[in-house]
């Protein structure tokens, strides 16, 4: 049976998973196995917040010598971010992180010249500070080309460079009508276009692996690089086991990702207003979605606790979460004070003391704020979601890490009302194996035979809503700008 190697780099860990595609052709499915994690993490250097990508490649070898004789590979990252290499095909600078604080200047700076109105009309993309767009217009390294996270690791893995369409499409730039990068948006801007490529097809074959891979992985030389669906996000959603009723998905990790997989995009002055964006999905279809900051809140202040001299344990923590009384206070994740790395407790603090509402003090009940602000954070999403489509949401997948939070997985059906069917938790990796085992002809091409094969590798855990909505509505309420001061 056919092994594959799905790369996954999220912002705090990355992954190589060891994808076995089992089952005869009428009944395929895929078994994932972790051949190798390692730690991920934005390092700040005089006031600059970079990725540590040398460490990253480092983790990726052992991981692939780790799965032994994989047939092909695929690398899926988190969006927005990329590498810049010269003529030479180096790396001429260390890729920042897109929390740094250069994208809201840059920002603001653009917004000057293009209204968010018109780059939301060209591209479908929400202006946020971390668009590739507004990183390119603060960039001032002089180089050839830019390659997008896993495109740059895909061009080390193989030597040849990509652009991969539904990465490409978070950058800002894409056309929305063409799927072609903007020309007139990138003049105006005055962005050179020479540093980005043709958009390359998800599921392109790029080529064998490069003799120095092979020999440092123990790889065959024919193994494949495939750029799959390199946005995580993308490859999640890819992954998602609908089963055709009318369903919304979260892909819940660092962000939370509510959204939708539909045929056209949703471009309307509300949609903007409501902080949706519209990018591709593994079959050009348009996954409209909404970023809402996610478990960053709870990874952070679990980071601070430890720094701190904390012992803390999550699952413990959560336990204790689940006992504090819910809806005591609650923030709005995507608050711009929570952006950045740092003392996340304090902030959330901060918060409640100026909106009037009770203090979390200890762990627990700072855990309990975050699970009941992510809660009301994905009503306010599917509510929104609904509203701006004209279409019901029913059921509610919730895949990636996320899946795995019982707790976050339950007060989000209590919040919504809505059934959620939580996993798979690898979602990301599975979504980008199957991509690839579509690249090679293992599955038949298309949406329909992907997630026939997807409901098959994993059976999801069902949550019923629990008690009232009007809490939890009126909890949204409170999110709202005009909260008291
Ligand atoms: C999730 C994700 C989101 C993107 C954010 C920044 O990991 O890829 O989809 O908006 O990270 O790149």
């Amino acid at each position: 049976m056919t092994l594959l190697a799905a790369v996954d780099l999220g912002a705090t860990s990355g992954r190589v998973m060891a994808a076995r595609l089992t089952g005869d052709r009428t009944a395929l499915r895929i078994v994932l196995k972790q051949a190798a994690r390692f730690p991920n993490r934005a390092v700040n250097v005089r006031g600059r917040l970079y990725w540590d990508v040398l460490g990253l490649w480092s983790g990726i070898l052992e991981g692939l010598r780790a799965v032994g004789d994989a047939s092909a590979i695929g690398v899926d990252s988190w969006a927005v971010d990329y590498g810049l290499i010269g003529a030479d095909g180096h790396l001429v600078a260390n890729p920042v992180c897109y929390r740094d604080a250069r994208g809201a200047a840059a920002k603001a700076r653009v917004l000057e010249e293009v209204s968010a109105a018109d780059l939301f009309a060209a591209t479908g993309v929400q202006p946020q500070p971390f668009n590739t767009v507004f990183q390119l217009a603060a960039e001032t390294a002089a180089a050839q080309q830019a390659l997008l996270i896993p495109d740059l690791i895909g061009f080390w893995l193989s030597g040849v460079r990509a652009w991969e369409a539904t990465n490409a499409s978070t950058t800002g730039l894409l056309d929305l009508a063409t799927g072609e990068w903007s020309v007139a948006l990138a003049d105006r801007i005055g962005i050179d276009l020479g540093l980005l490529g043709p958009v390359t097809a998800t599921g392109s074959v790029l080529g064998p692996v490069l003799a120095e891979v092979a020999e440092a992985t123990g790889l065959a030389a024919s193994t494949q690089v495939v750029a799959t669906a390199s946005h995580d996000t993308a490859a999640a959603v890819a992954a998602v086991p609908f089963d055709g009723g009318r369903a919304a998905y979260i892909s819940c990790g660092t962000w939370s990702l509510v959204g939708v997989e539909r045929e056209q995009p949703v471009t309307s002055a509300a949609a903007l207003e409501a902080g949706f964006t519209n990018e591709r999905g593994a079959d050009g279809s348009v996954r409209f979605l909404r970023n809402v900051a996610g478990l960053w809140l709870l990874n952070e202040s679990v980071n601070a606790w430890r720094a701190q001299g904390l012992a803390v344990d999550l699952g413990g923590l959560l336990a204790e979460a689940a006992a504090v009384e819910r809806l005591r206070s609650v923030v709005d994740p995507d608050d711009a004070r929570f952006a950045d790395p740092g003392d996340m407790p304090a902030r959330i603090r901060a918060y409640c003391a100026e909106t009037g509402q009770p203090v979390p003090r200890t762990p627990a009940e700072v855990a309990a704020c975050v699970m009941d602000s992510l809660a009301v954070a994905h009503r306010r999403a599917v509510g929104a979601l609904e509203a701006l489509t004209g279409d019901p949401v029913e059921t509610i997948h919730i895949v990636g890490g996320g899946a795995n939070n019982a707790l976050l997985c339950q007060l989000t059906a209590d919040a919504t009302g809505r059934i959620v069917l939580a996993g798979p938790d690898e979602a990301t990796a599975l979504g980008n194996a199957l991509v690839q085992a579509q690249a090679l002809g293992l599955i038949a091409p298309g949406a329909a035979a992907r997630r026939t094969v997807a409901r098959a590798s994993a059976r999801p855990r069902r949550y019923e809503p629990r008690g009232a909505q009007a809490p939890w509505g009126s909890a949204v309420a409170r999110l709202q700008p005009a909260r008291v001061a």
